[in-house]
């Protein structure tokens, strides 16, 4: 997880996510850049927190983060309890059996209650654009909740700069041939505040799409299998 100023949730976000883990072998791993207790907070509830500090925003976090972990799946989630810690098990199986690379938890099965109107419309367009654009089936490009198979991420480069990193994370394995899946979960208010900035992020989304239409026609398929 990346945090910043999640001071309000972080304690029980990783309470959550212990008991979901339920003994497995996993870390819990928080990139933070608050200015509040959420770090101590982080580490007293047994998370391993790197500091990037001051914030330099979500793309350069998620990337340390990605960076950071160590396990061979990497599961990603906001620390805002917006979702659902109880599907870590089921999404990693997903990646440890082999049946995928990556498994995006996608929050657009039907309407969430907890998503503005607007921003759920813009999810739809923006899943029909990658849908249309670059031939990637998904509903949901800008998920926080993720897993990626760890020798993915060291295979394929994304730009971190920029608002909308997880448009990229999830549509350029999907078109570097890696194996995409999807499944469909809940997702719930925000506890906190957000760092959400709207149009900036609209605009990066179309522009991360866009620009990896190249990709699509270059028949570059990932061949490094497992
Ligand atoms: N380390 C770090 N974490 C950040 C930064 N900006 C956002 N985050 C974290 O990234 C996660 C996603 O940010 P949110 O504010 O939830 O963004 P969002 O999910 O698009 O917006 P909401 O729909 O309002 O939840 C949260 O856990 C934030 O605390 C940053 O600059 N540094
Ligand atoms: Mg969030």
């Amino acid at each position: 997880m990346i945090t910043r100023n999640e001071e309000g949730a972080v304690g029980k976000v990783i309470a959550d996510i212990h008991a979901a883990l339920d003994g497995r072998d996993a870390e819990v791993l928080v990139v933070d850049s608050s200015s509040d207790k959420t770090p101590g907070i982080a580490a007293a509830a047994g998370a391993r927190v790197v500091r990037q500090f001051p914030p330099k925003g979500y793309g350069p976090a998620m990337a340390r983060a990605l960076a950071e972990a160590r396990g061979d799946v990497v599961i990603t989630l906001d620390c805002d309890d917006t979702y659902p810690a109880g599907f870590i098990p089921e999404l990693a199986n997903i990646v440890l059996s082999g049946q995928a690379d990556l498994v995006n938890a996608s929050r657009l099965g039907s309407r969430p209650q907890a998503m503005p109107f607007a921003n759920y419309v813009a999810n739809r367009v923006f899943a029909l654009t990658a849908r249309l654009a670059l031939g990637v089936k998904t509903t949901d490009v800008h998920s926080g909740m993720r897993a990626y198979r760890r020798t993915l991420l060291q295979t394929v480069k994304f730009d971190s700069q920029g608002p909308a990193l997880p448009v990229e994370l999830l549509l350029k394995p999907a078109l570097a041939g890696f194996r995409v899946t999807e499944r469909f979960i809940p997702y719930s208010e925000r506890v906190g505040v957000t760092t959400l900035n709207r149009w900036h992020s609209t605009v990066w989304t179309f522009r991360r799409i866009f620009r990896l239409v190249p990709l699509r026609f270059s028949h570059r398929h990932n061949t490094s299998g497992e």
